[in-house]
């Protein structure tokens, strides 16, 4: 297991490398060029300065975050096929300098949907993110990312910033009439033109969990149950084709048994990255993000550890979102206290389990 972080990027992130490498066991980032837009090519140029920087850091910089699809290759249009190549070639570039896994996602125009960004717990006044269906009320996509943009205190949608507002409104069009099988036989399409490169370059592709888990909007989504995993690993047969199993989402629904489902991808050896937080259940689509420890929330995190050092203990590893402690203040979900608290008791549990099982 490697213990990593996620970073933003020197001009997009308050927490810094040096505090990074501070953390107990840290070996390197989840890393991010979190300026590009979907579609675009990496350059060389770009990823140099960035893992240089990183290295330079005394860090490692193994895995990548977020290398967004771009949506026509999700809509499945005729210019996907530019998309795909320019894909294609950001996977060698970042091979070129040491990526060994890719972490991206196949959701149809959101990325992680939350309906407040900064909820108070009670209990100790610290605050996370969190989500409640009932606040979304009769809002549609489009108010909710206007409200996100006129009250930051409110709804986030990723990706959607003030000056995308009018490309939203298309896109959402353009999906009208997408079914799961469509977008599935659009996700098998994009897989067999990439995984071959994967394959000769060394790269594995990991596929986060649609967050929360369940379809929004009416937008078909295809990767929220064990089922739905099974399926896109077998669009193409691959340990390239990978998943980013993350807790929090897959866990956001109850019915999803994350311990079980780390056990059962692990054996067929395509979890390629892992990220591990907790969540606190509220009601129906209805729910908060607790601190990692299993006490406060309702995930086991003992269970989940147990499942990875059982089989797939090379995996990558990195706290998620944490919550606002401490006073802190910093990107949602992405400050640096809670997430270090993370990280050391996962190494905790890891160390505990490691002795436990000679
Ligand atoms: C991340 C996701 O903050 C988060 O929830 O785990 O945004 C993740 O990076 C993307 O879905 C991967 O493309
Ligand atoms: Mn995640």
């Amino acid at each position: 297991m490697k213990m990593t972080f996620r970073w933003y990027g020197e001009n997009s992130d308050a927490v810094s490398l040096k505090q990074i490498k501070q953390i107990p066991g840290m070996s390197g980032l989840m890393g991010f060029l979190d300026y590009k837009a979907a579609g675009e090519v990496w350059t060389e140029e770009e990823i140099k300065s960035y893992i240089d920087g990183v290295h330079a850091a005394g860090l490692e910089c193994e895995v990548i975050e977020s290398v967004n699809v771009h949506e026509d290759i999700k809509m499945g249009l005729p210019s996907r096929d530019e998309y795909i190549a320019n894909y294609i070639t950001t996977i060698r570039n970042l091979a070129k300098y040491g990526v060994k896994v890719i972490i991206y996602n196949f959701m149809p125009v959101f990325d992680w949907l939350r309906t407040d960004l900064a909820r108070v717990i009670p209990e100790d006044g610290s605050n996370s993110l969190y989500f409640d269906e009932k606040d979304l009320g009769d809002m549609g996509p489009m108010e909710i990312v206007k409200n996100t943009i006129e009250n930051s205190n409110g709804f986030s949608l990723p990706g959607w910033e003030p000056e995308r507002l009018g490309e939203l409104e298309k896109t959402l069009k353009a999906y009208e009439g997408m079914t799961p099988d469509k977008l599935r036989e659009n996700y098998k399409y994009f897989l067999d033109a990439i995984i071959p490169v994967c394959e000769e370059v060394g790269v594995r592709m990991a596929c986060h969990p649609d967050d929360p888990a369940w379809p929004i909007f009416g937008l078909p989504r295809i990767a929220h149950t064990v089922e739905q995993f099974d399926m896109i690993c077998d669009l193409h047969d691959s340990p390239a084709n990978a998943l980013c199993l993350c807790t929090g989402s897959l866990g956001s629904n109850p019915d999803n048994d994350i311990p079980a489902a780390v056990r059962h991808f692990g054996e067929k050896n395509r979890i390629a990255a892992m990220h591990v937080r907790n969540i606190k259940y509220l009601g129906h689509h209805h729910f908060r993000e607790a601190s990692h420890l299993s006490c406060e929330g309702d995930l086991d995190l003992f269970e989940i550890m147990k499942a990875v050092y059982d089989t797939c203990p090379d995996t990558y590893i990195r706290p998620d979102h944490g919550r606002m402690i401490w006073d802190e203040v910093g990107r949602p979900g992405y400050g640096l206290y809670d997430r270090a608290l993370g990280a050391t008791y996962l190494n905790g549990l890891w160390e505990a389990i490691e002795k436990m099982s000679k």
